[in-house]
């Protein structure tokens, strides 16, 4: 079941720069079927425990400041192969080296502020998804 789902948010930067339709257009585009959907912020803490896993990386702080910062839409999608199809649909997390047509390429501004998140692993979907959807919000 997990093996087919993804999870990804729209980040501030895009939210603030209009560009939700556009994005969401593009995924559905792909193939995508949307599972889950919300509009939403994320507290300072609330970054904190999604991004955990970055806890001792350097670029943490900014991460945390950057993904509280504003509205982010959060989203579970459903496609074959769906976590590596969309890393491939968002391009590389520097937007400078995105191929192009990818997500990452036509939104992102930078490497901290790079549009759109997308899930590393099956197993990271699931809890990812799951910290922002209940069951019955996952159709
Ligand atoms: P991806 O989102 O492509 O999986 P990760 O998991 O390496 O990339 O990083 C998670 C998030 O941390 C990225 N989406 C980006 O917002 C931020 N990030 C990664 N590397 C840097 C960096 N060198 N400086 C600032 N922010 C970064």
């Amino acid at each position: 079941m997990a093996t087919n789902r993804t999870f990804t948010m729209i980040k501030p930067d895009a939210v603030k720069a209009g560009h939700i339709g556009a994005i969401l257009n593009q995924i559905t585009e792909a193939g995508y079927r949307i599972v889950a959907l919300k509009k939403t912020q994320l507290t300072k803490a609330g970054a904190e425990g999604f991004y955990a896993v970055h806890s001792e990386r350097p670029f943490f702080g900014e991460l945390v400041e950057f993904m509280s910062s504003g509205p982010i839409v959060a989203a579970i999608l459903e496609k074959d192969n769906a976590v590596a199809d969309f890393r491939t649909l968002i391009g590389a997390t520097n937007p400078a080296e995105a191929a192009p047509g990818t997500i990452r390429a036509k939104f992102a501004k930078s490497i901290g502020e790079n549009a759109v998140h997308g899930s590393d692993s099956d197993e990271n979907a699931k809890i990812e998804g799951d910290y922002h959807f209940s069951g019955v919000e996952q159709f």
